[in-house]
């Protein structure tokens, strides 16, 4: 059974929403990302790189990578969220895969972090919108939508929607981005993103302030 390691509110929220989706048999396992620890104590002897998410695909095999972690999930799941290797569509979802995770979610970690990788602090907030504003404007600019890739929904979305909810959760506007607020109001209404909005709850590690 594959089993999620995941911190409630980070990046490893799309891989959770997308097992969801998706109807795969998964377990969970909460991580204290403050302390690198798990229920079976260090988190560094699951991922030395001390991260979420870890994807647990067999006794000895671990995977690593938001974004290896989605497209496997998308494989195993034999549905609609990857497109036909090597197709036109399927590059274009590598391409989104990994813009948001180098231009988008690793901008989005503060540069004053200790602890709490996403701090709603107004020095914290103003560098970070100066990086993630111009790179979510090259999103709103080609956002298909309803989803991503248009109709279909993808592997890619759930990594958008972390992105569209780290927003929220430090307040940056999305006056000049309606179609991105639009595609979050969308995921918010999908029946797996409610349940692991329910599930992981109030985000880690919060020290709003
Ligand atoms: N390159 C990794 C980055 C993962 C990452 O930054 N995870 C954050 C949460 S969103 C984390 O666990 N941070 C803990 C820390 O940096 O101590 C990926 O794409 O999965």
């Amino acid at each position: 059974m594959l089993r999620l390691f995941y911190a409630s509110g980070t990046s490893a929220m799309a891989p959770h929403i997308l097992l969801q989706d998706a109807g795969l048999d998964f377990e969970t396992e909460k991580v204290n990302l403050d302390r690198k620890t798990w229920r079976g104590g260090d988190y560094n002897q699951i991922n030395p790189k001390s991260y979420v998410p870890a994807l647990q695909i067999s006794q000895s095999n671990y995977l690593t990578e938001c974004a290896v972690i989605l497209e496997y999930i998308a494989v195993k799941a034999m549905g609609d969220y990857r497109s036909p290797y090597g197709s036109p569509d399927y590059w274009q979802e590598r391409i989104w895969l990994n813009y948001i995770a180098t231009e988008l979610h690793k901008n989005f970690i503060s540069p004053f972090r200790s602890g709490n990788w996403l701090p709603n602090t107004a020095d914290s907030k103003k560098l970070v919108w100066q990086r993630v504003a111009p790179r979510l404007q090259y999103v709103e600019d080609r956002l298909k939508g309803p989803w991503l890739m248009g109709d279909r929904f993808s592997m890619a979305d759930p990594y958008l929607f972390v992105m569209t909810n780290w927003m929220r959760r430090l307040e940056f506007p999305f006056d000049h981005l309606p179609k991105l607020r639009t595609f979050d109001e969308q995921m918010r209404q999908r029946a797996s993103v409610k349940e692991i909005l329910r599930v992981e709850g109030k985000p880690h590690s919060v020290t709003d302030g």
